[in-house]
């Protein structure tokens, strides 16, 4: 198999012909095959490995554990092109090699506008000043002396899935839909910090600011505030990483990853929203007539089949698992529906682990391959009825000179030897 990792594979495919997908309701039979061979003779069986002959590393060789050596291509990866330079820009989420809801701290997807800042946390501060009755300042300890939470939450660029609007582009879920990560964060209820500063009557919004060379600063309505978000200094268990905000950041569950403002020292009460080069110049979307829609905080149902997908082809004839993602910045995901037919049919697929409030969900259809070419689809129906449009549904609404908030649903075709590309149905 050849290895399409690389952003080189970059490709402009129409995908019309759907008439030669007649029948293909067929692979979604019953799972007649079985997965194994029948047991034979075989030096992997019966000689001693090599692996056998000698003595294992100790527990002293990790003292902080690292992947198998044999997965070392399993990793974030960026496309050179996309940006101009590495301290603002973007890598991407290995979601084809991942299983499961949570992402590893280590492979979660990386989005700077100013690189990432390095601080000692003992030299961290957050303040909350503006309309509130008692500025405050909180140190890394005065945090963890509050009440704190643990919640699964996904967050996703609103570029996530940006460069497809105007047809397919990127031949590879973690390009197309690399911009999520899905962690449980530890942390205090933003609320708590803002009861003890007490918030004047007429504090509408926040300003959230950023301690990296950016200064990055979003504004964000009270209500979300005091409703659900977190400042969090825990992801999976251990501190943030220094890249995902070390040691304090945002945590925005269901709205727009630009919101989620980290390495963060400074909150600010104000009476209305402040006008930020952020909020001026991008995470607007720019429609077909000109005018832009502001303040699409939230992130639409979406979904998106992780294997097969053109980095992680079909390999075996036979028995096959079908697996992807889904997630709504609305509430959870009731139920995720694929299509191997370009989606003509559609069946149930089957979420499995658990289904939390704006975090992703896992989901797979295990099937029988005969080796004849699919047109997978997945679509997600959301907690409040919305199910995820296909992108010409989404164009229509919203034309095609937008980056930001593309949830229409993704196409891979599968060729009959396996290898899988991403195609728009005419
Ligand atoms: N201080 C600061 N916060 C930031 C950014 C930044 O550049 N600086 N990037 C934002 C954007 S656009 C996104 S999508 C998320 C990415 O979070 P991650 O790097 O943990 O994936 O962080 C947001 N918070
Ligand atoms: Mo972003």
């Amino acid at each position: 198999m050849t290895d399409r990792t690389s952003a080189e594979t970059l490709n402009r495919r129409r995908f019309l012909g759907a008439a030669s997908l007649a029948g293909a309701g067929a692979a979604l039979s019953a799972i007649p095959a079985l997965a194994g061979e029948t047991a034979k003779s075989e030096a992997l069986i019966t000689d001693v490995q090599d692996w056998q002959r000698y003595l294992g590393d100790g527990v002293d060789k990790h003292p902080y554990g690292v992947p198998s050596k044999f997965e070392k291509n399993v990793i974030r990866r960026d496309v050179p092109w996309l940006t101009a330079s590495a301290e603002s820009s973007v890598n991407f989420t290995p979601l084809h090699d991942l299983d499961g809801i949570i992402t590893p701290s280590g492979l979660c997807f990386e989005r700077h506008h100013g690189g990432v800042a390095e601080i000692n946390p003992a030299d961290h501060r957050l303040m909350i000043n503006g309309l509130v009755d008692k500025p405050l300042v909180f140190t890394m300890d005065d945090i963890k002396r509050m009440p704190r939470v643990n919640k699964v939450y996904f967050l996703e660029c609103a570029a996530n899935s940006g460069m497809e609007w105007r047809g397919s582009q990127l031949n590879g879920c973690q390009f197309t839909h690399g911009m999520i990560h899905n962690v449980m964060y530890t942390g205090v209820p933003l609320k708590v910090l803002l009861d003890e500063a007490g918030l004047k009557p007429n504090a509408k919004w926040l300003m959230l600011e950023g301690a990296d060379s950016a200064g990055m600063n979003r504004s964000l309505p009270i209500e979300k505030a005091l409703n659900d978000v977190m400042i969090a200094f825990a992801m999976n268990g251990e501190a943030l990483r220094p890249e995902q905000g070390y040691p304090l950041r945002a945590v925005i569950p269901g709205w727009e990853g630009n919101l989620w403002v980290k390495w963060l020292r400074r909150i600010e009460a104000g009476d209305q929203p402040w006008q930020t080069r952020e909020e001026t110049s991008k995470y607007t979307d720019l429609l077909a007539d000109g005018n832009s829609r502001k303040h699409t905080f939230v992130m639409d149902a979406k979904s998106v089949v992780t294997n097969p997908s053109p980095q992680a082809p079909l390999k075996h004839k036979g028995r096959n698992v079908l697996s992807g993602l889904a997630w709504s910045g609305r509430g959870t995901v009731k139920r995720v529906d694929v299509s191997m037919d370009g989606g003509r049919n559609w069946q149930t697929a089957r979420i499995d682990g658990p289904t939390f409030d704006k975090s992703v969900v896992r989901f797979y259809v295990d099937f029988d391959w005969n080796g004849q070419e699919l047109m997978i689809q997945s679509r997600a129906i959301d907690s409040t009825g919305y199910v995820q449009p296909s992108k010409d549904e989404l164009r229509k609404v919203r034309g095609v000179n937008s980056i930001y908030h593309n949830n229409g649903i993704q196409t891979w075709l599968v060729h009959s030897g396996g290898e899988t590309e991403n195609v728009e149905i005419g």
